[in-house]
């Protein structure tokens, strides 16, 4: 499972981070994160709200350019090292210098070097989606609409929005996804996590976004799920990030293969891989083990998230070839 070659379309920037790396920065920099962490080391969490409290808690030392360069290379070691040939991470100006336009270029200057570094070493290409969050308002995702289209370009490809779904309305992010949208970014909307499956129609009609972060309640909703099937909404499933949140009890409960089933294009990725104890091989690990997904069922998988990515054609080709052209 190791070895396949896998792209990953749902990556949060932070929420990769290991444990250990925010434990040594926390270190270095004098701060107090002992709340945040279990006795063996890994992020300790209760529920989904608490669980945004402890990755904004980590994030909190990351505070310069330098950081997230170092946070870059860890995170792409570890994809590289499950076999992940393309990802896509969310990042977000509000943690990434405040907001500000200039300090954000600073930031993805940072990345971005990181980025092409491993691209040079490990043979894994990243791609930046610019990310406002739900919980902080829709006054507070303007700026970051505007960090995003200021930069907008080959390397960041698009925007999206994460967070609490259960505080606001799509319709109050529309300035937002308007000015990205006019930037010539791709879209995709977090919904359909706990919001049901109204929470999805709504992101849908609202934002018009090409991909929907989870998405899996819409299987409550059999019209709506035959609706995504014909529009080709791209749903970027995250089974083991569902199943360690509670959204669903059990990875055999999880809707992912009734989805796609009935016509939905589905992707697997890991959302905050340490957080949930996961990888991208352990998610592979799991739907053979729940659904008896094998080779082809893994190869359709990524030839649905490689032409889904947000990335230029010529790229896509040359991920296609690491897939083993079976696109
Ligand atoms: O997908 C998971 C759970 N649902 C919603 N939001 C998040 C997830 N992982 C991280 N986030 C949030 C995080 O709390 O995304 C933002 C933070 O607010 C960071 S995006 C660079
Ligand atoms: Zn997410």
């Amino acid at each position: 499972m190791r070895q396949i070659p896998k792209v990953e379309l749902h990556l949060h920037h932070e929420g990769a981070a290991p444990p250990s790396f925010i434990r040594g920065l926390a270190g270095e920099k004098g701060v107090d994160l002992s709340g945040i962490f279990r006795e063996d080391g890994s992020y300790a969490f209760r529920d989904f709200v608490h669980f945004l409290s402890v990755y904004e808690a980590a994030t909190s030392v990351l505070t310069s350019p330098e950081d997230y360069a170092r946070l870059t290379r860890a995170v792409l070691e570890e994809s590289a090292a499950h076999g992940v040939v393309y990802s896509e991470t969310f990042l977000s100006p509000d943690f990434c210098g405040g907001g500000d336009v200039a300090a954000w270029r600073e930031y993805l200057l940072a990345i971005r070097e990181a980025a092409d570094g491993a691209e040079r070493d490990l043979g894994i290409t990243l791609r930046g989606i610019v990310t406002c969050i739900r919980h902080f308002g829709p006054e507070a995702a303007k700026p970051i609409a505007i960090c995003a289209a200021e930069t907008a370009g080959d390397w960041l490809t698009g925007f999206g929005m994460a967070g609490d779904e259960m505080k606001g309305q799509p319709s109050d992010f529309i300035w937002a996804f308007d000015c990205a949208r006019e930037a010539g970014l791709r879209l995709t909307v977090h919904a359909g996590e706990w919001g049901g499956a109204a929470s999805v129609r709504d992101a849908l009609a609202a934002l018009r976004p090409d991909r929907i972060g989870h998405g899996v309640q819409a299987i409550d909703d059999l019209a709506l799920v035959d609706d995504l099937a014909e529009q080709g909404i791209v749903l970027e499933c995250c089974p083991g990030s569902n199943v360690a949140l509670g959204v669903y009890p059990t990875w055999s409960a999880h809707p992912i293969q009734r989805l796609r089933a009935r016509g939905v294009k589905v992707t697997v990725s890991t959302d905050d891989p340490p957080f949930f104890h996961t990888t991208m091989t352990a998610e592979y690990e799991r739907l053979a083990a729940s659904f008896g997904w094998g080779e082809e069922d893994f190869a359709e998988i990524n030839a649905t998230a490689i032409d889904a990515a947000f990335c230029d054609a010529a790229t896509k080709d040359t991920i296609r070839k690491k897939l083993g052209d079976r696109t």
